[in-house]
């Protein structure tokens, strides 16, 4: 682990790097990740809460779901790895690109200045009739399911199975992947596409990748490095 680290640390000295995060980064902050038996909530799977067809069915169950998320992620920090983030991308400018599946906003209050977000903001809600957007951080939200002015049922604005990820950050993501030398992956099962496929692109275009996770993943195949351990412990010997 020592001498991946040190070869590691001095890459990211001077290589164009991606960082691509999933919930586990935020996991020492207390948020639950997705998968595992921590992830389920009242039994339900994110594969059945987190889709347009729960949401027409049940809008309260969902925002039930969460706004027990928002409230946990109202009352925690940002931890030791998201804040290295942040300082890694300080001495890099120009040539780091944060990309993370995450919606919880925890990479913005480490310090990091521009994350791409590929499956939205939790912050965030998008009207389903008018398809305003609006700010909210309100945790509990009251009432619920919240509604727009127009009427309609606010949902967030966040990408469940079967949506698109936004057009821009797509883009900014598979460019920064196709570009990058170093592409660490950084708590995530890499089992969500098109998010996971991200991996390969970068390892096709010549990226030397990093996998910092606990338990194996399918991006280990892909990786030059594989440091098993939490996010928050690594990533501050990185600097
Ligand atoms: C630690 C740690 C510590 C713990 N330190 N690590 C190709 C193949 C197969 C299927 C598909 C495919 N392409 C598309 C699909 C379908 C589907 C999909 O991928 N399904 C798979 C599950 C099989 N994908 C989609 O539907 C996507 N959309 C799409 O394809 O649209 C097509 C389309 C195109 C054009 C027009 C219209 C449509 C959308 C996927 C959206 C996913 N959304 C969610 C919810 C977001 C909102 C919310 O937060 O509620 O995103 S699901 C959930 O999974 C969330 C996450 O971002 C995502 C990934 O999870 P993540 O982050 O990896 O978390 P976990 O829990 O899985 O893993 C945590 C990891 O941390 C573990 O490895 C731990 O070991 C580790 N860990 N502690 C470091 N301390
Ligand atoms: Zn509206």
């Amino acid at each position: 682990m020592e001498d991946s680290l040190g070869l590691l640390r001095s890459s990211l000295g001077t290589a164009r790097c991606v960082a691509f995060t999933g919930a586990g980064i935020s996991a020492e902050s207390g948020v639950p990740t997705f998968r595992g038996t921590q992830g389920l909530w009242r039994s339900f799977s994110p594969e059945k809460l987190a889709t347009p067809e729960a949401f027409a069915e049940d809008p309260r169950l969902v925002w039930e779901w969460y706004d027990w998320r928002r409230q946990i992620i109202s009352q925690v920090k940002p931890n030791p790895g998201h804040r290295a983030l942040a300082e890694i991308e300080r001495r890099a400018p120009g040539r780091f690109t944060l990309v993370t599946q995450n919606v919880d906003g925890l990479h913005d209050r480490a310090g990091s200045r521009h994350p791409v977000k590929l499956h939205g903001d939790i912050w965030q809600l998008r009207c389903t009739g008018c398809a305003a957007e609006i700010r909210n951080e309100q945790a509990p939200l009251e009432p619920l399911p919240p509604r727009c002015p127009c009427g309609a049922f606010l949902r967030p604005a966040v990408v469940w199975f079967g949506e698109a990820i936004p057009e821009d950050a797509w883009e900014q993501a598979f460019e920064a992947a196709t570009q990058a030398q170093v592409f660490l992956v950084i708590g995530t099962s890499v089992t969500v596409y098109p998010a996971a496929g991200l991996v390969a692109v970068a390892r096709k275009s010549g990226a030397r990748v990093a996998v910092l996770n606990p338990d194996p993943t399918p991006a280990d195949e892909l990786a030059e490095w594989v440091l098993r351990g939490p996010a928050g412990q690594i990533l501050p010997r990185l600097l």
